[in-house]
């Protein structure tokens, strides 16, 4: 059994929206057409409270893009975005839903972030889907999504370290590149981990 996982496919990640990934609203029709050829289908979404720590509207003198340490860890401050239960949190309005089996939250705890659809950035809490997965048998998936180099990378890198076979339908995926460069070398630290890259023409 392979899985399709569909990472944040949410207003605020698309362009107009509070983080918007540059061309993003680009793979909702791939998102789409791909669904029917995987067992199961699953998503997730980036849902956080309104007094998150990754917001840099939450720390006074911080903004957008700055550095912190948020409990112990490092975290990039972004704009306040994903705000659980508001429009900017919500699928894209052309994502179709309808074969999604479950949806998984994560950066849901005030004090942790959670790049990862497996796991929080400090590998404290599990979202719940690897144990979903493991209960169906499912020992392949292929992650596309926003943003490529952050919640599909750490996604990527996480189902490698629980011993998934992994694929990146990398047309399927647009990066933020805070910092130029940020994408290539995602897609390095992806293939380095194990995972494979691959076009949706692949499939
Ligand atoms: C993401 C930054 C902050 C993502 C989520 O989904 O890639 N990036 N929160
Ligand atoms: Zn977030």
């Amino acid at each position: 059994m392979n899985a399709l996982i569909l990472v944040d496919l949410q207003n605020d990640f698309l362009p107009g929206g509070a983080l918007a990934v540059p061309h993003g609203d680009e793979v909702i029709p791939l998102a789409d057409k791909l669904q029917r050829r995987f067992d199961l289908v699953v998503a997730t979404k980036d849902w956080h409270p309104a007094d998150h720590g990754s917001f840099a509207a939450n720390h006074p003198g911080k903004k957008p893009g700055d550095r912190i340490i948020l409990d112990g860890i490092e975290q990039i401050l972004w704009p306040v975005h994903c705000v659980q239960n508001t429009h900017g949190a919500e699928f894209a309005p052309l994502f179709d839903t309808s074969r999604i089996a479950e949806i998984f939250h994560k950066g849901t705890e005030r004090n942790i972030d959670s790049y990862s659809t497996f796991f929080d950035n400090a590998h404290r809490r599990h979202t719940g889907l690897a144990h979903y997965l493991e209960k169906l048998g499912i020992k392949e998936i292929f992650l596309m999504g926003l943003a490529l180099d952050y919640c599909v990378k750490y996604s990527a890198l996480d189902a490698r370290q629980l011993g998934l076979n992994t694929y990146v339908i990398v047309d399927g995926c647009r990066g933020i590149d805070l910092a130029p460069g940020d994408i290539a070398r995602a897609v390095d630290e992806i293939k380095h981990a194990g995972a494979i890259i691959l076009k949706s023409a692949d499939l």
